[in-house]
């Protein structure tokens, strides 16, 4: 491919255990979440990775779609097998979204955040986005899909209907990134993050650090309602806590939150 992105390039320099050790790069695919999704129903090995130079049908959460122009992202999902409950799963997002925080903080003068529950920010912009997908087997785990989206060389102005600001890393840092060295620092502090985590870690509390939501007025639209209130803790599945003016908490497991901009003292 004449992107930058190769195979061979990737695995020369990867030096993982896990992440990535299978993978499979591909110039255009519909979704790398659909691909990698049924490479583990064929019982590809844990830690598989696809990757995309583009995505004809790339995907957010609930039907929405995640744009991305030829060579400007890095479009990637991956196979994990982790030893955890299906309520334990968020688990695996969080060490993804922490990767991708690790690898994007590593860049001078960029410091990047997480918004409850998969985007990824930089100055309150999302920079990136995490779309996981469960296979259950009965009542077990047989493989979780973390899917990732970032805007790596990319001008957002030119995407359309965004739910909310946007930004990307060229932009916040003033000059072109390597996707390669991005990639291959994300899926470094993730293989150590993922044997720690098959080893019994939990990363809720280093993942709860890098949460831009938490102390914040929120407004969560869940699927059957709109919750207002202060974001005042996640649990460690992953839920977020949200404080009502009554004083109740309400525990949210999936939404999206409109962070309303003051922090309280
Ligand atoms: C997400 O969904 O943020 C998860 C996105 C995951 C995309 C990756 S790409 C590789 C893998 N393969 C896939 O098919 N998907 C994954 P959600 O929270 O639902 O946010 C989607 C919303 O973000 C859209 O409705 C837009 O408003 C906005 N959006 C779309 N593209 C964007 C971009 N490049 N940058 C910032 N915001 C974007």
């Amino acid at each position: 491919m004449g992107h930058g992105l190769t195979r061979e390039g990737i695995l020369s320099q990867l030096g993982t255990r896990i992440i990535g050790r299978t993978l499979e790069v591909h110039d255009v695919i519909d979704s790398t979440n659909t691909r990698a999704t049924a490479l583990a129903r064929a019982g590809t090995l844990d830690g598989t990775l696809v990757l995309a130079d583009e995505q004809t049908g790339g995907r957010g959460r609930l039907g929405r779609r995640w744009h991305a122009p030829a060579s400007t992202s890095l479009l990637m999902s991956l196979v994990l097998r982790p030893p955890l409950t299906p309520m334990q799963a968020q688990r695996a997002t969080m060490i993804c979204s922490l990767a991708a925080v690790d690898a994007i903080s590593g860049m001078a003068g960029v410091e990047a955040m997480i918004k409850w529950p998969n985007d990824l920010l930089i100055d309150a912009k999302k920079v990136g986005g995490v779309l996981t997908e469960l296979g259950l087997k009965g009542k077990k785990l047989e493989y979780v899909i973390v899917g990732m989206g970032i805007n790596v060389n990319l001008d957002t102005e030119t995407l359309p209907d965004l739910m909310a600001p946007a930004t990307s890393l060229s932009t916040a840092r003033g000059r072109a990134v390597s996707r390669l060295d991005l990639l291959i620092s994300l899926l470094q502090h993730l293989d150590v993050y993922y044997a720690r985590m098959c080893s019994g870690w939990s990363p809720h509390t280093a993942w709860r650090r890098v949460l831009a939501t938490l102390g914040q007025s929120v407004r969560v639209g869940t699927q059957g309602a709109v919750i207002e209130g202060i974001a005042e803790d996640v649990n460690a599945d992953g839920a977020l806590l949200v404080r009502r003016t009554d004083g109740t908490i309400e525990t949210i497991l999936v939404g999206d939150v409109t962070l309303r901009g003051h922090a309280l003292a």
